[in-house]
């Protein structure tokens, strides 16, 4: 008997041995892999282009134009109510990876937009938190805003901004130029998109959720019903029409300005995750550039994505992700035919070639949305994925590890949400290797303190074992 329990002890041992060891290994390779990639842009911002003096293929070139950069926080800062991330900031980088313009002066930011006509004036959406006292409120608020910056002067002019009640489901993400005195906003905080004359501060148009959607659906109403993060103006069979991203309700709609939602346009519906889940930022290809087609971060899903409409339906025609992608939020297609795409939890910029290859990346902390200047805003400049005949790319077998593979089978809101609470180093893979240690341990402990109390008791009064 004792034996036997001594084999099976043994057996559990390696057991748990086995599993720590994986995931030790799994976390100390993803905090390799994150400095390895701190190193490279450190190198990109160095200008060390063409280097061939290291292994690492990954040698990058510097772009044509600057990357602005919109970050909604940068670090893992714990502060008073305000969550773990802190110190949002716009940045820019020159073409060789210096910094060009850099500002933290408000609490977040999100969509960053080139000003056309101009060489290097941005317009961006910020939030800043306000404490009770000063939104004269028995809570806290937000002010909403637009502002429009010259990276090379500095010169920042207001341009429009709004107090909303609360913060974590009221800040706007996005709005859009769409005219001389006309912005396009996407209104998160109100469950709709309107117009605004930034002259008159009048609303000249508006669409709101509850036209098409009953309050059941998507999210929790009213704290967090239809998360709308994204608005662009289109133009469809020659109507002026909004796209809107109704991220709770993982789908992109159309609203003709006058006649209101074209419903057999819609791209995705509520739960249905093999489409879209949870997405941010589509960008709309129209048919001179090869579409109509859109190009989505679908988020939840971890993947850049885009549909092609053919015979009146949207089909699938461009997937990429890798093993580090977690979180994506923005990609936009690029005249030269390469996706520059904006990877929130895995804390960098990236930009893809036609091949689908990586040929830059920048470390970035908890990135919103990227421009490259010169290339129009979003993807504008850019042709559709079937146009250009891209081959889509997903991480290959070999790349996978057990943990990973784990990893896959959590639900990706709470994967994502545990990887946005951690340190940047931390992926998905990372998180569960943690919470692997953290179970595992303290059990193999229990297990082995129990196995040697079980012996003494055996050995102590009867005398049953001889060691
Ligand atoms: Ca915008
Ligand atoms: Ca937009
Ligand atoms: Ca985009
Ligand atoms: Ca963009």
């Amino acid at each position: 008997m004792s034996s036997g329990t001594r084999f099976s002890g043994r057996r559990l041992r390696v057991a748990f041995a086995l599993v720590s060891l994986l995931c030790v290994a799994a976390l100390v390779g993803g905090y390799a892999t994150a400095e390895a990639d701190a190193s490279l842009a450190g190198s990109d911002s160095a200008g060390e282009a063409g280097s061939d003096n290291d292994t690492n293929e990954r040698v990058v070139p510097p772009r044509d134009n600057v990357t602005v950069v919109a970050t909604d926080s940068t670090a893992f800062i714990t502060d008073e109510g305000d969550g773990p991330r802190k110190r949002a900031e716009l940045v820019a980088f020159a073409p060789n990876g210096s910094v060009y313009y850099r500002n933290e002066s408000h609490t977040r930011y999100w969509d960053v937009d080139p000003v056309a006509g101009t060489a290097a004036t941005v317009e961006y959406v910020y939030a800043d938190h306000l404490a009770p006292e000063d939104c004269h409120s028995g809570s806290v608020c937000t002010r909403n805003g637009i502002e429009r910056v010259n990276l090379t002067t500095g010169n920042v002019t207001h341009v429009y901004a709004r107090i909303t009640p609360g913060k974590h489901s009221t800040r706007w993400h996005d709005a859009d130029r769409i005219g001389e005195d006309r912005l396009l906003v996407a209104d998160i905080a109100r469950d709709r998109a309107f117009v605004v004359n930034t002259t008159t501060e009048q609303i000249t148009w508006s669409w709101d959720a509850q036209t098409d959607f009953e309050t059941e659906s998507g999210g929790p109403y009213p704290e967090d019903w239809t998360h709308i993060n994204d608005v662009e103006s289109v133009e469809l069979d020659g109507r002026e029409t909004v796209m809107v991203s109704v991220r709770n309700h993982d789908q992109v709609v159309f609203i003709d300005t006058e006649t209101g939602l074209r419903e057999n346009w819609t791209l995705g519906s509520d739960g249905d995750h093999d489409t879209l889940y949870e997405q941010h930022n589509p960008d709309f290809i129209p048919e001179e550039r090869g579409g109509p087609a859109v190009l989505v971060a679908d988020s939840e899903n971890g993947r850049v994505v885009e549909y092609q409409r053919a015979n009146g339906s949207w089909e699938q025609s461009w997937e990429w992700r890798d093993q580090r992608l977690t979180w994506v939020r923005d990609a936009d297609r690029l005249p030269n035919g390469h996706t520059l795409v904006t990877d929130s939890n895995g804390d960098r910029v990236l930009e893809l070639d036609a091949n689908g290859s990586v040929v830059w990346s920048s470390t970035v902390g908890f990135p919103y949305e990227s421009e490259r200047l010169g290339t129009g805003d979003e993807s504008a400049g850019g042709e559709s994925a079937a146009a250009l005949g891209l081959p889509g790319r997903t991480p290959s077998a070999e790349n996978r590890s057990a943990v990973s593979d784990a990893a896959a089978l959590l639900p990706k809101p709470v994967v994502n949400g545990i990887a946005y609470l951690l340190p940047g180093w931390v992926g998905p893979v990372e998180a569960l290797a943690a919470a692997g240690l953290v179970v595992v341990l303290p059990v193999w402990a229990v297990v082995e303190w129990r196995r040697r109390a079980f012996e003494v008791h055996l050995r102590w009064p009867v005398q049953i074992r001889n060691r």
